[in-house]
């Protein structure tokens, strides 16, 4: 399966997705799409909204001390519900539906989620640290927001002024 990326600003990226119902091959050749892709373009997380897909799946695969990512160490999440978030951090995100920026953004440093695998079976999550981070950022694709919605005024309107200045360097370079 071909998978492209979806860049900001597309409207796509700000549908909600849908729940999963059919744990069928269809799901499961998605599931095994997205994560080569993910790792071909540099990602530690994926929303299949942001290959095209709006329905409630991702995939993570957080790198080692190393900065190894490990096959052994995917995960992928299924109709995600948030039961607990304690504490507050501050990473720098990025987003591949958001090339070339990259943020602080404040978010829960612990969360506790319930989801589906792959098959419907039903499991619980406790994250924190990077984990924590990136299923929060993947949760909101699901909702159809994107980290930038996460920032300040002035820091969003720095990004705005930073899209812009890259748009302008493209056409000149076409
Ligand atoms: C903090 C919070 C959430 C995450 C997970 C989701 N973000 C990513 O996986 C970002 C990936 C990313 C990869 C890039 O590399 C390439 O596109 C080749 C990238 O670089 C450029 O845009 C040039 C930007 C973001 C992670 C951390
Ligand atoms: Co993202």
């Amino acid at each position: 399966m071909k998978l492209t990326i979806v860049e900001y600003p597309d409207k796509r990226l700000r549908q909600i997705s849908q729940d999963v119902k059919v744990f069928d091959e269809k799901l499961h050749n998605l599931l095994d799409a997205m994560h080569p892709f993910m790792i071909e373009t540099n990602g530690i997380g994926l929303a299949a909204i942001q290959v095209n897909h709006p329905i409630r799946a991702l995939v993570l695969n957080l790198p080692d001390e190393e900065g190894e990512q490990h096959p052994e160490n995917l995960l992928e999440i299924i109709n995600p519900v948030l039961t607990r978030k304690e504490g507050e951090t501050t990473y720098q995100e990025g987003c591949l539906s958001v090339p070339k920026f990259y943020e602080d953004v404040k978010r829960s440093d612990s969360v506790t989620i319930n989801y589906q695998d792959r098959h419907g079976n039903t499991k619980t999550l406790d994250a924190d640290g990077l984990l924590a981070i990136a299923i929060q950022h993947e949760m909101d694709h699901l909702e159809g927001i994107l980290f930038i919605d996460r920032l300040s005024y002035s820091r969003r309107k720095k990004f705005e002024k930073e899209y812009k200045r890259m748009q302008k360097e493209k056409k000149k370079t076409k």
